[in-house]
């Protein structure tokens, strides 16, 4: 039995696009930033009495679709790894369901560390990195902690593409704004696919994201936190640009979404450093330096704010947490 625990992460470069849909290789790199107060607990037991595998969520029985689809991840790890016994699957989240901020990449990540390591199996960061990607992509970023580039490495080379830690530092918050929302968004998964199928702007988006991958970790080693703030907005947009030119298109965006948009740009003209990033959904993650109080209060001031999760950077996957949730 193994219990491990795994941080959600935000990309300043998103994911947006696969070559490969099985292997999950992506299109482009990104760039993410690992957050200290989201995280996936997950405890995996193989037992020789069980006829197929178990997946209890948040304390419940996960629902079918959810069970075979890690199911399906763990007959990659029995194939890679060469044992057969079903696993019982307990996992939690640090953060309430429903609220927008379900994360495949904690899930996975943790799953990935746990499944590993009760069959007996060490690996490196690369290779869990590597196998996390399969369950979902942007989980073979949060194998590491603080910034993190998943390369997408070359052709249909499964082993060349994987997330690595950075060196860089920079002391930063995260601020996640759930937003009162009506609508359940496209899940990112088919949002990506349909873009990358319909939308005519597509064509430009791997050479956007490139060079502004390229740009903000030129960003990130100088300590230029404007820098990286207007990258990451930057890239936002462009990749909802793309989504919203499907067919149909995909706008993950509600009215709440633009209103914040147009707080934080007011916030930065009265002269706090934030920037805005938004994912596949309608919520709004804002960068804003360490310690910075007065821009978090006037974040949480606006009336479509419901809840906000001010994260420091996060640790790496890790086994035996402390306080498991699970
Ligand atoms: C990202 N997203 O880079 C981008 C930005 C959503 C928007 O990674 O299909 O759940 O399982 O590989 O990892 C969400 O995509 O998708 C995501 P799959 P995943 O964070």
């Amino acid at each position: 039995m193994s219990i491990a625990r795994a941080h959600s992460n935000i990309a300043l470069i998103k994911y947006w696009g696969k070559r490969h849909e099985v292997l999950k290789l992506p299109t482009n790199g990104s760039l993410s930033l690992t957050l200290d107060a989201l995280y996936t607990d997950t405890r995996v037991s193989y037992r020789a009495d069980l006829t197929q595998d178990q997946l209890v969520l948040n304390g419940a029985p996960a629902p079918e679709a959810m069970r075979l689809r890690v199911s399906r991840f763990l007959d990659l790890l029995r194939q890679t790894h060469g044992y057969s016994a079903y696993a019982e699957v307990v996992s939690a989240n640090s953060f309430p369901t429903g609220a927008g901020l379900a994360s495949s990449a904690s899930a996975f990540a943790a799953l990935t560390l746990a499944a590993t390591a009760a069959a007996g199996l060490q690996l490196s960061p690369r290779q869990l990195s590597q196998l996390a990607r399969q369950g979902s992509g942007s989980a073979c970023r949060s194998i590491f902690g603080g910034f993190a580039e998943w390369l997408p490495g070359t052709a249909d080379a499964d082993a060349s593409s994987y997330a690595e830690g950075l060196k860089t530092e920079l002391p930063v918050w995260m601020a996640v704004l759930v937003l009162n929302q009506g609508h359940k968004a496209t899940g990112s998964g088919d949002g990506m696919a349909r873009t990358v199928a319909t939308s005519p702007l597509y064509s430009v988006w791997p050479a956007t994201a490139s060079a502004d991958l390229q740009a903000l970790k030129a960003a990130l080693a100088a300590g230029d936190l404007a820098a990286v703030g207007e990258l990451m907005e930057h890239n936002a947009l462009a990749m909802h640009a793309t989504a919203l030119a499907a067919r149909p298109p995909v706008i993950y965006w509600q009215p709440e979404t633009l209103a914040l948009i147009q707080h934080v740009q007011q916030l930065r003209s009265a002269g706090h450093a934030c920037w805005f990033t938004i994912d596949a959904g309608p919520n709004i993650k804002v960068l804003l330096p360490a310690g910075a109080e007065a821009t978090l209060q006037a974040l949480r001031s606006h009336p479509a704010v419901q809840q906000v999760f001010c994260c420091s950077t996060g640790p790496a996957a890790h086994l035996n947490p402390a306080e498991p949730l699970v």
